[in-house]
């Protein structure tokens, strides 16, 4: 066993070592991270026409939560927040999201949870959609973040023009609009182009061999790994390639998950043949919540009320399931929990320690591991656009949440729900609107707080909470307000003119 610090953790390690059945080497860690996915979008969450055999197999097995949240109602400032364990308000990524040609990313200074792992030895790979900056000459790629090997689309996969991202089969025509004025969508290794435009039908077995040849490699050389996978599936346009198109039973968005699915089960299968699976922690969650503008293509929030782009329930309450077979036993947890708390997480398990910075994650080993209580006392909901003038639009604690401000979304338009679209103007509540999200997880009825002094009582401690959070918060530089430079789009024919349909290769 590598030597561990000696520190206040040692009891929860000692405990961890005692309980679980693990060898001696530290564990291995896949974190797969959904785009645009709803809470009632999985099969294990009781979605009627999802085909997800291996996500089911991880719930079956492993912990499925049904109050896990994520930080942002739309992706970069949410990955932000998975990798360092803070609110995207103290690294900069916000207000919205970054564009290929984004003049900032997320800030170098900030640790990853790859950061976190590299001095222990651990090998480090990420596949899929970065979305935390480009940058010039590729300053804010995976490999500036700790990341010893990238495979990916650095951004979303609509950021470019969505003409030859074809279906399968190919007449069938995708749906909607991307952003035409972009460079086509490129695919990166490492820091260099790799294709340009990316071919979508053979992307997702791409990703699967090099998860499979880094996972045996890793292992081969017995070095602990860290695997990051934030995959391009869901989110729209919906793709799939032969092994999943048409295979589903719920089009375009099923075939997209179907496919995601299969790479799951094939990262579980090597696992399982190098030896490593019962000494791997396997996390499953994702980004933000369902799209709903895109109607039958924008996945499903379940029984949660409207989806990205707000601060309902629907726009941040996600699945997730931890899985490791030995060490978390099968069930359902009805703890709070956030990505915030994975970084926290894998350092107390792996034994490493903790970036020296302002933590907003709580380490959740005690409720993985002997499914203790949750260390969490708090959700914060920011919107899409977070701003020193308005602070949080809501807070969560216990099983009351209290909305100080509202707004509808274009991403949540279509349902007949008249607070999900965007015509649902930005709306202060004084007082919140308070919900018991254990009696009405719809966010349906606000409690009537007159002539109820518990429920006074509860206010005022929600209250309290968010004099005490907005105190300690301090707004990083905007990363997203440098703006953008179209010459910093990712061009595989740098010197090519006129951009940007030179960049091409
Ligand atoms: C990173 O650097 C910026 C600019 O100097 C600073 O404001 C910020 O606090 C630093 N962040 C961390 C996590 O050290
Ligand atoms: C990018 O790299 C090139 C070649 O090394 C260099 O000339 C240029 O100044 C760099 N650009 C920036 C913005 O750092
Ligand atoms: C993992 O542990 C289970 C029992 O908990 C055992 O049946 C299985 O063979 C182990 N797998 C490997 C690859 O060690
Ligand atoms: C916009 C664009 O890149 N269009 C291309 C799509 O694919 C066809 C066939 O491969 C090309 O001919 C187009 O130029």
């Amino acid at each position: 066993m590598r030597p561990r610090r000696m520190d206040s953790r040692l009891p929860v390690l000692l405990n961890f070592f005692l309980f679980c059945s693990c060898s001696a080497s530290p564990p291995n860690f896949v974190l797969l991270f959904a785009d645009d996915l709803g809470f009632g979008d999985l099969g294990c969450y009781g979605h009627p026409s999802s085909i997800t055999p291996n996500l089911n197999r991880l719930a079956a097995e492993g912990l499925r939560f049904t109050d896990f949240y994520c930080t942002s109602p739309v992706c970069s400032p949410s990955r932000a927040s998975l990798l360092t364990g803070r609110y995207q308000t103290r690294s900069g990524v916000y207000p919205g999201v970054l564009y290929p040609g984004s003049r900032g990313g997320l800030p170098l200074n900030e640790t990853t949870i790859a950061e976190v792992l590299k001095p222990l030895g651990y090998a480090t790979a990420m596949i899929g959609k970065w979305h935390l900056g480009v940058g010039a000459n590729g300053s804010y790629l995976p490999t500036k973040q700790g990341f010893d090997h990238y495979l990916g689309i650095p951004y979303s996969h609509d950021m470019g023009p969505c003409r030859n991202l074809t279906c399968f089969p190919p007449d069938i025509k995708c749906f909607g609009f991307c952003d035409v004025g972009s460079v086509l969508v490129p695919l990166m290794h490492n820091e260099d182009i790799k294709q340009q435009p990316v071919d979508f039908l053979d992307l997702e077995s791409a990703y699967s061999d090099f998860a499979v040849d880094f996972i045996t490699s890793s292992v081969k050389k017995k070095q602990p790994f860290f695997l990051y996978y934030p995959a391009h599936h869901t989110h729209y346009p919906q793709y799939a390639g032969p092994g999943a198109a048409g295979r589903s039973l719920r089009g375009p968005f099923g075939d997209a998950l179907l496919e995601l699915d299969n790479t799951i089960g094939n990262l579980l299968a090597t696992l399982e043949e190098m030896g490593v699976i019962n000494n791997t922690l396997v996390f499953f969650t994702a980004d933000n919540g369902p799209e709903l503008m895109r109607m039958s293509r924008g996945g499903n929030a379940g029984p949660l009320k409207c989806g990205k782009g707000t601060t309902y329930e629907g726009g941040m309450r996600e699945p997730a399931i931890a899985y490791w077979p030995g060490t978390i036993k099968p069930g359902v947890t009805h703890e709070l929990a956030s990505t915030l708390d994975v970084l926290p997480t894998i350092a107390s398990l792996a034994g490493a320690k903790l970036p020296p910075v302002m933590l907003d994650g709580v380490d959740m080993t005690e409720l993985l591991v002997r499914r203790g209580k949750s260390k969490r006392e708090t959700m914060i909901f920011y919107p899409t656009s977070p701003s020193e003038k308005y602070g949080l639009f809501a807070l969560r604690m216990g099983k009351y949440k209290a909305h100080f401000y509202t707004h509808g979304a274009e991403h949540s338009a279509t349902t007949p729900d008249r607070d999900c679209p965007a015509t649902a103007v930005l709306t202060a509540h004084d007082p919140p609107l308070l919900f018991d999200l254990e009696a009405d997880p719809s966010e349906n009825y606000p409690l009537t707080l007159e002539g109820d002094p518990d429920l006074q009582a509860v206010l005022e401690q929600i209250q309290k909470a968010k004099l005490e959070f907005e105190a300690s918060m301090v707004f990083g530089e905007s990363q997203i307000s440098k703006g953008t430079d179209p010459d910093l789009a990712p061009c595989c024919n740098p010197q090519c003119s006129p951009r940007p349909s030179c960049c091409r290769c």
